[in-house]
């Protein structure tokens, strides 16, 4: 068992870290712990009464149903100024088409398979029926060449959702099968604009056209394929024009297959109004938000009555000089700013839980290894040996956890790598209540939390959502290479 597992830079190049932990002995810790899940009577881990889940009511359904049709097919897009930049897409789009419905309405989406190859779409954030979930294996089949398949479902929640393949994604997601899906309030806050921006990294060649290696071993053993061409809404350097005292929406999305990033926005006043889809009990800090794959931040900006010429949102996360991501072009004649509160939600308190029954918690070991200990090639490239697990298994070797529908219960993310993980849980939202077993309060809910090399976060589910559910790291490469487990929320037991 090799520990070495490194992260790298945004050029491919690496930085070697050994891995510190013993990761035979934490499997076989975690080997127990896994079992008490399902020992119990009732499955949840943390007696329910101690926490309630206040997603909002689920809504009214408007009796609207909106169809939308998606082809998945090849498609030409301009990324560089290099030369074209061949790519998956659907409907000929990066991103493909916004998706944009009221709360309570229906949406019938037929996606159509116009590829070589299988696909799926993933409904990110949006708590559908299990069915609907588009998890090749898990959920459906995968639709193949040449095939169609229907999703129907009703949103239960408004907020910043988004759309992208879940089949292969470190190949089809890079290559640009995802888009936004945004729910709108039964009465949308009187914004002046309102504006999705998916965040996008690509790994191109001199000449414009994506690096065909999407099995990279580098980038698998590390932290996943980054690319130094940033683009929002498949466009690099985009501009957005708006007014002095104009206040915005902006629903920010990391759509890469692995690249975080830290938002900065400069001059501007925003707050951060709603994390993964869902408004946070107040507003939070923009400035300083870690973006990671699959995140949503949305923010509240409003642009001062007497300010003028350019703003930037930008990127710290490699800790080098900021790199633009939106330009914000204010000129024109002040507008009378809106007046209203920031929106928010209801989120329980949740934060002294890390203290509540210590002893009971459904531990999630995070580790690499090389699959063999056999010698690699004269060639000396070891692709597809490497294998990221989750308690010692490798997708699609995995073990289900029953959660109790209902039921409450804490998920510790134990990091034993050097790599970062953005866990994702299908079907249900969760909130961080300690990292390094150090209390916190975030105040919000998400679907993806951010776990760094070496750290432990905790976390606690209210599971209300029935089905065998996916749970997995987000960076594309690591689930692909193993990085995922199933999460069954089940009625069975009770
Ligand atoms: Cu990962």
């Amino acid at each position: 068992m090799t520990k070495e597992v490194a992260w790298s830079t945004p050029d491919r190049s690496t930085v070697a870290v050994a891995m510190a932990a013993a990761a035979a002995i934490v499997v076989l810790v975690v080997g127990a712990l896994a079992v008490v899940g399902r020992s119990g009577s009732p499955g949840s881990l943390v007696e329910r009464q101690n926490f309630t889940v206040q997603y909002g009511q689920d809504p009214l359904p408007s009796g609207t149903v909106r169809e939308f049709t998606l082809t998945a097919a090849t498609g030409v897009t301009t990324i560089s100024g290099a030369g074209p930049t061949d790519v998956w897409a659907f409907n000929g789009s990066v991103p493909g088409p916004e998706i944009r419905i009221g709360l309570g309405d229906t949406v019938r989406v037929t996606v159509t398979n116009d590829l070589q190859v299988p696909t799926s779409v993933h409904w990110h954030g949006i708590r559908v029926p299990h069915s609907m979930d588009g998890v090749p294996g898990v959920t459906q089949a995968p639709i193949a060449p040449g095939e169609s398949f229907v999703y129907e479902f009703t949103p239960p929640d408004a907020g910043t959702f988004w759309y992208h393949s879940h089949k292969r994604g470190n190949e089809q997601l890079e290559r640009g099968l995802y888009g936004a899906f945004v729910v709108e309030d039964d009465v949308p806050d009187p914004y002046t604009q309102d504006v999705t921006l998916l965040i996008d990294d690509w790994l191109l060649k001199e000449d414009g056209k994506l690096d065909p290696d999407f099995d990279f071993g580098e980038d698998i053993r590390h932290n996943g394929r980054w690319g130094s061409d940033l683009t929002i809404n498949g466009v690099r350097d985009p501009g957005l024009n708006a007014r002095p005292g104009e206040r915005l929406r902006l629903r920010l999305v990391n759509t890469s297959t692995a690249r975080i990033y830290t938002l900065d926005f400069g001059l501007l006043q925003a707050v951060g109004v709603a994390v993964d889809g869902l408004y946070a009990g107040s507003p939070l800090e923009a400035d300083g938000f870690v973006l990671a794959p699959g995140n949503r931040l949305d923010v509240d900006v409003t642009i001062p009555v007497d300010a003028s010429g350019v703003f930037q949102i930008s990127d710290g996360f490699t800790g080098g000089d900021p790199l633009t991501l939106v330009a914000i072009n204010v000129e024109g004649t002040p507008v009378e700013p809106p007046s209203f509160d920031p929106p928010n939600g209801s989120v329980p308190d949740w934060s002294s839980a890390r203290n509540w029954h210590p002893d009971r918690v459904f531990e999630l070991a995070l580790t690499g290894e090389e699959a063999n200990s056999q010698p690699v090639g004269l060639a000396g490239d070891p692709e597809g040996d490497f294998r990221w697990t989750i308690n010692g298994r490798s997708w699609p070797d995995a073990s289900t956890h029953i959660a109790d529908l209902g039921g409450t219960e804490k998920l510790r993310f134990v990091n034993d790598s050097s790599a970062f993980h953005p866990m994702h849980l299908h079907g249900q939202f969760f909130q961080v209540i300690a990292r390094d077993g150090v209390p916190v309060r975030e105040g919000h809910f998400r679907d993806v939390v951010l776990v760094g090399a070496g750290e432990t976060v905790d976390v606690v589910v209210v599971a209300t959502d029935e089905g065998t559910w996916i749970l997995h790291c987000h960076i594309q490469l690591h689930a692909e290479y193993g990085m995922a487990t199933l999460y069954e929320v089940s009625s069975a037991g009770r």
